[in-house]
C-alpha cells in the first residue's frame, strides 16, 4: 500500500509515521508512506497558499492552485490510481468500517487543510471523499491525517505481530457484535501481578479454563457497551 499526504506542515506528521505500529510497517516494506509540502507547489512569488474569502469574513482559505497542482503532481509519482481523500470537518466520520474500507485501496493520497478550509472548486475537481475524526474543531487536517493512517495501517495484514489482535478491539467489525454496528467495546484485561493495591485479578482470567475465560470477557464487553455507550447497541438501520 502507498500513502501521499499532503500538508502544509510534513515536519509534525512525519515522526509519527517513523514510531511503533507505523514505523515496523514501513520497514517492513508494507506500506509506503511520503509527506509532500503543500507550499513547494504554488506559483505565488511569496509562496502563498491561502488567501481571504469572496464576500468576506474571518480566516483564511486554502487556494485551488497549490493544492491542485500537488495533488497532479503527487498521483503522478505512480502509476498506481489513488483514492483521494480530503480531511475536513464536513466530511463523513471515521469509523472502524470506512478505516477497513480504506485499508482495501492500494494507494490513498489524504489532503490535510489549514486555515478556515478549502476553496469549494478543489472539491468539486477533485471529487475526493471527504472524511472527518468527529465533531470537533481541530485547526488543521495534519491530526486527523495521522488518525486515519494510524487505523488504516494497523489493518494491513503483517502489520501487527499478532494475526488475531485487531478482531479482539473495540470498534472491530466482529460477526457476533450487535445489530449492523458490529461492534462492542473492549473487556478488562489484567497482567502482572496478581495483586496491586489491594486489587485482585478476576479468579477467572487465572483459572485456565479458555471457555470460561471466553464467557467472562464476551459478557463484560456486552456490559461496558450497554454502560458506556448505549448507541452501538442500537440497529443502524433504526436510526434516524
Ligand atoms: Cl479532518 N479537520 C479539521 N480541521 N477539524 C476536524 C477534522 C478534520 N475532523 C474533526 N475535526
Amino acid at each position: 500500500m502507498r500513502i501521499d499526504v499532503l500538508t502544509l506542515f510534513p515536519e509534525a506528521c512525519e515522526p509519527f509515521f517513523d514510531a511503533s505500529v507505523l514505523g515496523r510497517a514501513r520497514e517492513a516494506g508494507l506500506v509506503t508512506i511520503e509527506c509532500h509540502n503543500i507550499r513547494d507547489y504554488t506559483k505565488d512569488p511569496h509562496r502563498k497558499v491561502d488567501d481571504r474569502p469572496f464576500g468576506g469574513g474571518p480566516g483564511m482559505v486554502m487556494m485551488c492552485q497549490p493544492v491542485l497542482d500537488a495533488v497532479a503532481a503527487v498521483e503522478g509519482l505512480d502509476k498506481t490510481p489513488a483514492t483521494r481523500v480530503l480531511l475536513c470537518p464536513q466530511g463523513e466520520r471515521l469509523t472502524q468500517k470506512v478505516a477497513a474500507k480504506l485499508a482495501e485501496c492500494d494507494r490513498l493520497i489524504l489532503i490535510a487543510g489549514h486555515y478556515e478550509g478549502f476553496d469549494e472548486r478543489i472539491r468539486l475537481l477533485l471529487a475526493p471523499r471527504e472524511i472527518s475524526i468527529g465533531d470537533y474543531v481541530l485547526s488543521g487536517g495534519e491530526a486527523a491525517a495521522m488518525v486515519v493512517v494510524d487505523a488504516v495501517v494497523r489493518l494491513r495484514p503483517g502489520a501487527l505481530g499478532h494475526k488475531d489482535s485487531p478482531l479482539e478491539e473495540s470498534f472491530s467489525v466482529r460477526s457476533d457484535g450487535p445489530g449492523d454496528a458490529d461492534t462492542w467495546l473492549e473487556y478488562p484485561h489484567y497482567t502482572r501481578p496478581r495483586e496491586y493495591q489491594g486489587l485482585s485479578v478476576p479468579d477467572v482470567l487465572l483459572s485456565g479454563d479458555h471457555a470460561r475465560v471466553r464467557a467472562w470477557r464476551l459478557a463484560e464487553a456486552k456490559r461496558r457497551t450497554a454502560q458506556r455507550r448505549p448507541d452501538l447497541l442500537r440497529d443502524e438501520t433504526s436510526e434516524g
